[in-house]
């Protein structure tokens, strides 16, 4: 945890020393139902060095990942998680679902992609 908000203040301070053009913040929102974002919050685009805050909730408990840029998020049912985050790499990322809820037959390694984030060069 604290580890995320050092990384989060080292941006911010970031953000204020670098040209306000190539630096903003942008706020996203995933509301996970069983499984799933709604259509409009599917795609989030950014510009690099971007700080991005995102606001997750979940009617299931589980885990969100990036994995391209090693984040995880722990979502309790009903309660809002935050996921804040310079988006430093350039691409296109899945955010991956981890549900708490056991799958009736599916494998555990195959995890849904929640989200894209695609994330332009400056
Ligand atoms: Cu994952």
């Amino acid at each position: 945890m604290s580890f995320m908000y050092q990384t989060l203040i080292g941006s911010m301070v970031y953000c204020l020393f670098s040209s306000v053009a190539l630096c903003k913040e942008v706020n996203a929102l995933l509301e996970i139902t069983k499984g799933q974002t709604p259509m409009s919050q599917q795609m989030i685009k950014v510009n690099k060095n971007d700080v991005v805050h995102l606001v997750i909730s979940s009617d299931e408990p589980g885990d969100l990942h990036l994995h391209a840029y090693h984040l995880s998020v722990h979502v309790d049912s009903k309660i809002k998680s935050v996921l804040d985050f310079k988006a430093f790499a350039t691409g296109r990322f899945p955010f991956e679902w981890h549900s708490e809820v056991k799958p009736s037959a599916a494998p555990k390694a195959h995890h849904k992609a929640l989200a894209i984030i695609d994330v332009f060069p400056n």
